[in-house]
């Protein structure tokens, strides 16, 4: 074979063209005998991106660098200039820490077991990284507004690359994931992606709002960038228990009501996005467990009560259900990516997987998407992941035979106590 690529390798003389990995890797169909070679199709970003799975310099420079990360009240205090000078420094941190984050996925991507790594699925969301990290850490630095205008471009597109990630990732695992004995590798893989992708979202998506608010049209009251100054829990818990009954009378006819308890009047800055991941996922776990437990009558459904406590530290939210709790038998897995009590979790055949693009979406998105009940076990997981990384926890209780307790503790921003750093 000759060489692929000059920087790529160059593969010796193999007496089985068939068994040489680099043929198995860039092999097509070919008709004559002639080997395969993959052209460069020009100097372009996608054509490097695969030489990148092999030549890691600039990707592995990159990523012996620390990320920074900011607290949430460094982002609200940042003030705003008049002269919109926070948005050019925004956009300059973004521009250093971005390519150095997404190089740190990179790596991981790298370190998967040898089988995984391979998935085709897999494959394709690293590739988008290498790309973004290319299409970041080649950009001109942004000196002035008019390329920070090209870079909150780039930014935004890179955000809409990305959308579906966690449908591709939970594809890619549930596919390769039975050709590996270790579970740990799988979780520490995920929680570290989704909430790395967390927080590069938050940042994005921080950014892109400062941007448009220079626009005083676009400008939200009580926000600043993804901030909102006054966010009221029982509002947004309001919202997201409309939003999952909606689903739920879709999946059964039916859904139970949402009683929301406790410190209801309190109103303190904090950042939504990560609730509208959050909540969703809590309480359609909660109306399904009611639903399947009095289906024989569902009139006289148990509510879901949602009841909040709030300190100087953090606050509390707990999810109840009348649902009949969890057997014994699942309790060690439901926190498990993939395990899920709907058809077969591996089966690529059953049920759930028509509902899998939708609910993805919701995962995906965030609001818009208007996602089914359950089926892809990854409601609790990726919940839990992202707590934690905000400070918090997901932690449950549950009384097999009547209800479950879910209770979901995040620590304030509001720069009194240390909080997390995004
Ligand atoms: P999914 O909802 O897609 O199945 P989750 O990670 O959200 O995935 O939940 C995993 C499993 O945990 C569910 O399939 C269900 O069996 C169990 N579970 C979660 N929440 C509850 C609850 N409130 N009551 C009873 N079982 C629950
Ligand atoms: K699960
Ligand atoms: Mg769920």
């Amino acid at each position: 074979l000759r060489t692929v690529g000059k920087s790529l390798f160059v593969c010796p003389p193999h007496p089985s063209l068939e068994l040489c990995p680099a043929v198995l890797f860039f092999s097509r169909p070919r008709c004559s005998g002639i080997p395969y070679v993959p052209q460069p199709r020009d100097k372009s970003v996608s054509a490097r991106s695969v030489i990148s799975f092999y030549n890691q310099s600039a990707i592995d420079i990159a990523a012996e660098k620390p990320s920074v990360r900011l607290t949430p009240t460094t982002i609200l205090y940042a003030g705003k200039s008049p002269d919109n000078s926070h948005i050019l420094r925004s956009a300059q941190y973004l521009y250093k820490e971005l390519p150095v984050r997404v190089a740190h996925r990179i790596r991981d991507f790298r370190h998967l077991p040898f089988i995984v790594g391979c998935n085709p699925t897999i494959l394709h969301v690293h590739e988008l990284y290498i790309r973004s990290f290319h299409l970041l850490s080649e950009f001109p630095p942004v000196e002035d507004f008019e390329s920070e205008e090209k870079y909150t471009k780039l930014v935004k597109d890179l955000l809409d690359d990305h959308k579906d990630v966690v449908t591709l990732l939970a594809e890619g695992f549930r596919e390769s994931r039975k050709h590996i004995k270790e579970y740990k590798v799988i979780q520490d893989f995920l929680d570290r992606m989704l909430t790395s992708r967390l927080g590069i979202r938050m940042l994005a998506q921080h950014h892109i709002a400062l941007h448009q608010e220079k626009n005083l049209f676009h400008a939200q009251p009580n926000y600043v960038g993804i901030i909102c100054t006054q966010m009221s829990l029982k509002k947004i818990i309001e919202k997201w228990a409309d939003f999952s009954r909606q689903v739920c009378e879709y999946k059964y006819g039916y859904a139970p009501r949402v009683r929301v308890l406790g410190h209801v009047g309190v109103v303190f800055p904090y950042i939504p996005l990560p609730l509208d991941y959050i909540l969703p996922e809590l309480l359609k776990n909660a109306m399904r467990a009611t639903c399947e437990q009095h289906a024989d009558n569902p009139v006289n459904m148990p509510d879901v009560t949602v009841t909040i406590a709030n300190n100087d530290v953090d606050f509390i939210i707990r999810i109840s259900d009348k649902g009949g709790g969890m057997p014994r038998e699942i309790l060690e897995k439901v926190m498990q990516y993939h395990f899920t009590t709907c058809g077969s979790e591996m089966d690529p055949a059953s049920e759930n997987l028509d509902g899998l693009g939708t609910m993805m979406s919701a995962m995906n998105d965030g609001p818009n998407g208007a996602g089914p009940m359950y089926g892809f076990g990854f409601g609790l997981p990726t919940s839990r992941a992202y707590a934690e990384y905000l400070g918090g926890s997901l932690t449950y209780n549950t009384m097999q035979g009547i209800g479950t307790d879910v209770y979901l503790r995040l620590r304030h921003i509001d720069g009194n106590y240390e909080s997390f750093r995004i």
